[in-house]
């Protein structure tokens, strides 16, 4: 599967960086392509000049909203992320029309956090302008949710987070929902951390969007998982998650005959799909999933139909409403992976606890805004009481 990537803001513009990178390795790994562009938008310059892999033309990098920003940001206003990428949507509309290979393209993938200012406004509306002029084509955004600290002490946090999420599901074909607090490993500077979760973030797209655009034979599974899968599968909420299980370096030469070694080998099938379940990109229940899909990567001589049927149903047990989806993909490795995608997700406890949050943060809002006015106007009248010498 082909994706165009479109980052907004800071953390959009440095995902969308590393899905660029993850391009570079199917290229030098695998000699496929995997994105048929990359581009980053911000109103900020510095976070465009601060990226790696993203062309470093206008074409790629796009400033927004350069005059009415000063090219700093929008500090957390997400109204007016909004309305500067409507004023300057023709930049990037543009950029987009003039890929190289663009009719390649299966789908649209937007990226940004949803507590920001530029991201959090930009990434509905530019959802919406490309819905309208490509009608046919998925669009996908991949939305970050904040840290808990943030939560707690910035006020816009909630209230952009619940506005860009009601956006984005009122455009977008899916949401791959990612919280940012499952990623956090202790240990790790703020900075460090970032980078490494937007690693982890984008790595369960890279079996993913390869297995259907593989050339050679010997790893092409008996069951390839094409566009046209994950699109069937791909709707509403949605999260991610990659599982992996080793396999030791030496075997004895008789290895997989033996009963035991056959459970062993369907036990590392297992084991990898609940690493993935419990690596998911945001804490979920699998029951609540309508649709569902998984791939496992496995060197070919690790392949087989008992390894197969045992993740399945591993999956089935758990995600018991879904329709599933699934795949295999040879791969020479020396570990059995699994990527699994739940989508179509009924509830989601954390979108609705957003949700609740910002109602009520607005209406406090609005009294307190109505107590100042009181207040204000009370001064007002002091004031005009008070005699004036000059
Ligand atoms: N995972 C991840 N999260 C990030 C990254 N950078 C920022 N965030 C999160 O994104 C939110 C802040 O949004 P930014 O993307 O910095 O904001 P912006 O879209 O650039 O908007 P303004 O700076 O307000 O104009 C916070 O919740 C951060 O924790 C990143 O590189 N990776
Ligand atoms: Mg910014």
């Amino acid at each position: 599967m082909k994706l165009l990537v479109i980052g907004c803001g800071q953390c959009g513009g440095r995902i969308a960086d590393e899905f660029a990178r993850l391009n570079r390795r199917a290229r030098s790994q695998r000699g496929i392509s995997i994105i048929t562009n990359t581009i980053a938008v911000n109103t900020d310059i510095a976070d465009l000049t601060g990226l790696s892999f993203i062309k470093p033309d206008f074409q790629h990098r796009i400033l927004i909203g350069g005059q009415k920003t000063g090219g700093h940001g929008v500090g957390k206003i997400n109204e007016l992320g909004a309305e500067i990428v409507r004023e300057d949507s023709d930049k990037i509309l543009e950029a987009i029309k003039t890929t190289r290979h663009f009719h390649e393209t299966d789908a649209f993938l937007l990226i940004a956090s949803a507590a920001g200012g530029t991201g959090s406004g930009a990434i509905p509306i530019l959802a919406q302008y490309l819905k309208e002029r490509y009608v046919e084509k998925p669009l996908y955004n991949l939305i970050v949710l904040p840290f808990k600290h943030e939560e707690k002490v910035e006020e816009r946090t909630i209230y952009n987070t619940a506005t860009c999420l009601k956006s984005a599901y009122l455009v977008a074909d899916a949401i791959f929902l990612i919280d940012n607090q499952r990623f956090i490993r202790k240990h790790f500077s703020i900075q460090d951390n970032l980078g490494k979760i937007n690693t982890q973030v984008v790595e369960p797209f890279y079996n993913l969007l390869c297995a259907g655009e593989e050339k050679k034979a010997k790893y092409i599974g008996s069951k390839i998982l094409d566009a046209g899968d994950i699109i069937q599968t791909l709707s509403g909420w949605t999260v991610i998650g990659y599982g992996e299980s080793q396999i030791p370096f030496f075997k004895l030469p008789f290895g997989t005959s033996s009963f035991r070694d056959k459970t062993n080998e369907t036990q590392k099938g297992s084991h990898a799909m609940n690493d993935a379940i419990n690596e998911l990109s945001l804490k979920c229940n699998p029951s609540d999933a309508k649709a569902a899909l998984y791939l496992l990567t496995a060197p070919p001589e690790e392949m087989n139909m008992n390894l197969i049927t045992e993740i399945g149903s591993s999956l089935k047990r758990i995600a018991t409403e879904a329709i599933i989806r699934s795949g295999d993909y040879p791969r020479e490795k020396r570990s059995v992976d699994v990527t699994l995608i739940l989508s179509d997700l009924v509830n989601v406890e954390k979108v609705m606890e957003y949700f609740t949050k910002a109602i009520r943060y607005i209406s406090s809002y609005k009294k307190r805004w109505e107590g100042i006015e009181y207040e204000h106007r009370e001064i007002e009248e002091a004031f005009r009481d008070i005699p004036s010498l000059l």
